[in-house]
Parts: C-alpha cells; sequence; structure tokens
C-alpha cells in the first residue's frame, strides 16, 4: 500500500514482553502491517509512562511490542493519506499490549500512526520533546472531558476553579496549561520543591498536599464552592483529599485510574477515571475493568483534542514537561522504565533519545 519505495522489514528491533513474562529487547519482533489510512514512522526518541511499567500479568501478550509514546519521522504513506508528507517529524500515542494487534507499541524501530491520535512537530520542538506529550494529552483531554470542562478551541464562558491534585506530574502540568487555556482557573497540589513549576505552567494557586489540613484549607479559600477535581495520582488519600475538597455541593471527581470507592464517601460527588488508550475508540482488551468496548465518540473527540493541541504547540502557548533525556540504545528504554518505576523522578518525564540503532 505505500506511496514510495519503502520495503517493510521482516523483523524489527523492539522491547517485548517475552515467555516468561519479563521485559527484553527482541532483534526479530513483528513489523506491524499497514492499512491504507495510516503510515509509518521510523522512531528517533520514546517517553516512558508509568502505565508501561504496570504492563504485567493479564495485562501481557507474550511477545507484544511495549510502549505508548514515540516521535519520529514519517517514512512511508498508505494510500488514502493526505495529512502527512514522507520527513514530517510527528508524534503520537499507541494502545500498547491490546491482544487483536500486539505488534503496535511504542518500543519499536517502526511505529505505525494510529486514528488521528498524532501531531507534527514544528521545526524548533525536539524530538525527545515530542515523544513526551501524546499520552499525556490523551489523559489530560479525556479528564478534561470527563469533567464536563471545554478544550482551549471553545472556551468556558464564566472562569471555574478546577482542582488538579498532583500538578507536578507529567500529566498535571499538561493539564494545567489546557484548563487555564480554556479560561478556566487552575488550582493544583504538589510538593514545595515544585512550586515554582507548576506556577510557570499557569497555576494560579498551589497548596503542599502534606501539610495538615490541606483539603480544608482548599475548601475554605475556594468559599465551599469547589465543582472540580482532577487526580493525577490516584491513592487512597488522593481521592480522600480531593473529596474533601470539594464545596458543599459536590462536583465531579476525575482520577487516572480506578480507584478506592471507600474513600469516594460523598453521593453529591460524581466519579469516574480516565483510560488513556480508550482515545483511539477501539475499547481495550486489558483486563477488568479496564477493557472495554469501542466508543467513537471518543476517537471524534482525540481527533479534536490532537488537531486543537498541534495548533497551540506551533503557536507555543502549549509545552510538555521538563525531561529527564536519556540518550541510547534500546536497551536504555528497559533502564528508564526502571528509573519511572522506582518513583524516585520528581518533576521530570523520562525520554530515550534512540542513538546508533
Ligand atoms: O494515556 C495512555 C495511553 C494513551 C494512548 S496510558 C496512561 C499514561 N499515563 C500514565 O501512565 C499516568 C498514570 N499515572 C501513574 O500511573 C503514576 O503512577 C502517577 C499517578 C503517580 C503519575 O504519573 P505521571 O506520569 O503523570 O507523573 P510523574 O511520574 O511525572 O509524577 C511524579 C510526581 C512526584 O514528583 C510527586 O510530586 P511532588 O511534587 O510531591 O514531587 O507525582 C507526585 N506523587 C505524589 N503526590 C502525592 C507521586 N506519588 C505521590 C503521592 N501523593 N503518593
Amino acid at each position: 500500500i505505500p506511496k514510495d519505495d519503502f520495503t517493510l522489514p521482516k523483523t524489527q528491533t523492539a522491547v517485548i514482553v517475552s515467555d516468561d513474562g519479563t521485559f527484553k529487547v527482541s532483534q526479530d519482533a513483528h513489523v506491524p502491517q499497514l492499512k491504507s489510512d495510516e503510515f509509518y514512522i521510523k522512531t528517533e526518541a520514546v517517553a516512558i509512562n508509568p502505565s508501561d511499567t504496570k504492563m504485567l500479568g493479564d495485562f501481557q501478550t507474550k511477545g507484544g511490542i511495549l510502549g505508548t509514546d514515540y516521535a519520529g519521522t514519517v517514512i512511508a504513506v498508505g494510500s488514502e493519506v493526505t495529512d502527512v508528507v514522507i520527513g514530517d517529524r510527528v508524534c503520537g500515542a499507541t494502545h500498547a499490549m491490546h491482544a487483536n494487534r500486539p505488534d503496535r507499541g511504542a518500543f519499536g524501530q517502526y511505529n505505525v500512526s494510529a486514528s488521528k491520535i498524532w501531531l507534527k512537530l514544528p521545526a524548533g520542538m525536539s524530538i525527545e520533546a515530542g515523544a513526551s506529550l501524546p499520552a499525556g494529552l490523551c489523559t489530560a483531554g479525556q479528564a478534561i472531558r470527563q469533567l464536563g470542562l471545554p478544550l482551549p478551541d471553545a472556551p468556558a464562558e464564566k472562569p471555574k476553579k478546577v482542582l488538579v491534585y498532583g500538578g507536578s506530574t507529567a500529566t498535571g502540568t499538561l493539564a494545567i496549561q489546557l484548563l487555564k487555556l480554556a479560561k478556566l482557573i487552575p488550582i493544583t497540589t504538589c510538593s514545595p520543591k515544585n512550586f515554582d513549576l507548576v506556577k510557570s505552567y499557569g497555576a494560579a494557586e498551589v497548596y503542599d498536599y502534606s501539610s495538615p489540613g490541606c483539603a480544608e484549607l482548599i475548601r475554605k479559600d475556594t468559599a465551599n464552592n469547589l465543582a472540580y477535581t482532577l487526580d493525577c495520582i490516584t491513592t487512597p488519600e488522593s481521592t480522600t483529599f480531593c473529596y474533601a475538597a470539594l464545596g458543599r455541593a459536590g462536583g465531579r471527581y476525575v482520577s487516572l485510574d480506578p480507584y478506592s470507592t471507600f474513600a469516594a464517601n460523598r453521593k453529591a460527588v460524581k466519579g469516574s477515571w480516565v483510560l488513556g488508550p480508550a482515545i483511539f475508540g477501539d475499547g481495550s482488551s486489558w483486563p477488568a475493568p479496564y477493557g472495554r468496548e469501542g466508543d467513537e465518540e471518543l476517537r471524534d473527540f482525540g481527533t479534536k483534542l490532537f488537531q486543537v493541541c498541534e495548533d497551540l504547540i506551533e503557536k507555543g502557548e502549549l509545552r510538555g514537561h521538563p525531561l529527564r533525556v536519556i540518550e541510547g540504545r534500546w536497551e536504555d528504554v528497559l533502564k528508564g522504565m526502571e528509573l519511572v518505576k522506582a518513583g524516585t523522578l520528581s518533576g521530570e518525564k523520562a525520554v530515550v533519545r534512540l542513538v546508533g540503532v
């Protein structure tokens, strides 16, 4: 199908799930086939998301390629593709470990575009900065949708406060910016060492979540009126905190993973959680409660989200998280996964820039 003379290699180097469930670099991983409305990207950088390190047990398809976020250069396009040309630099996300197509994961030499969940990088943006964006945008965008709040292309008529719990996470800094660009007022929590960081992304107020009485202080500062909370951490403590900060009339709580129902203890609060890769609209084969049917409306939302974000990035109005760039080979992606799993990064997103592969 490709319009050019690209010859599909039989195999590729990729980080896969081996038969014993461990992650390893394989030189003979499958190369995904291309549909006529898709294109191939030669991978130049990948970001490491906490979710990549959690692909264990029933999440796994043996031999499947891991990884969510990639950036690179378009090397071949399907016959129906009109919106990119060979040589364009793009970043995108994949639903890794989908049982129906285990050869589609970001951590391989060749990525295939998925739906329209990709965007072109402006000339001034580094490939590693591009790699850090897609999963975070998918997650933050869906969370904003589930809160019932607008994207920046159709800003809110009335400014409303939104609590982003965990503002110094990679998801948090994107959510803060998108909310502010939509004329909402993001307030946030993080450690004091990251106060300046979250303010630089547009947080109007910042609170230290570990200080006693912090949720009550937020409730007071928002005049018992806060109606929107986005929980980028999702622990029993963070859920309890957000529920306590919401005002008397309740409101909405959205988390990034299934949350503890015992902490979600107020009838007036409508809680829900986001499944990042659901944005492709193809459902998910991950185990319950993650598995789900496809949703075309969500795919359309994803297309819109990436168009809006491409435009904001181009104009310099939306930027990624500070990076911890690791230069290396595919083996270094495994090292990067260990680094992320250890939970030692604070205010930085790990990206591997591939060199010499
Ligand atoms: O979207 C997807 C696919 C699309 C196609 S897949 C989903 C991708 N998204 C993720 O993987 C994010 C889900 N997040 C997680 O699973 C992570 O475990 C958390 C929830 C911690 C955050 O992930 P994220 O990548 O957004 O953040 P991070 O790793 O950059 O955040 C680290 C920060 C720390 O620095 C802590 O902040 P400070 O200011 O205190 O240093 O998270 C903060 N943190 C906590 N804050 C409060 C970590 N643990 C915390 C805790 N309480 N227990």
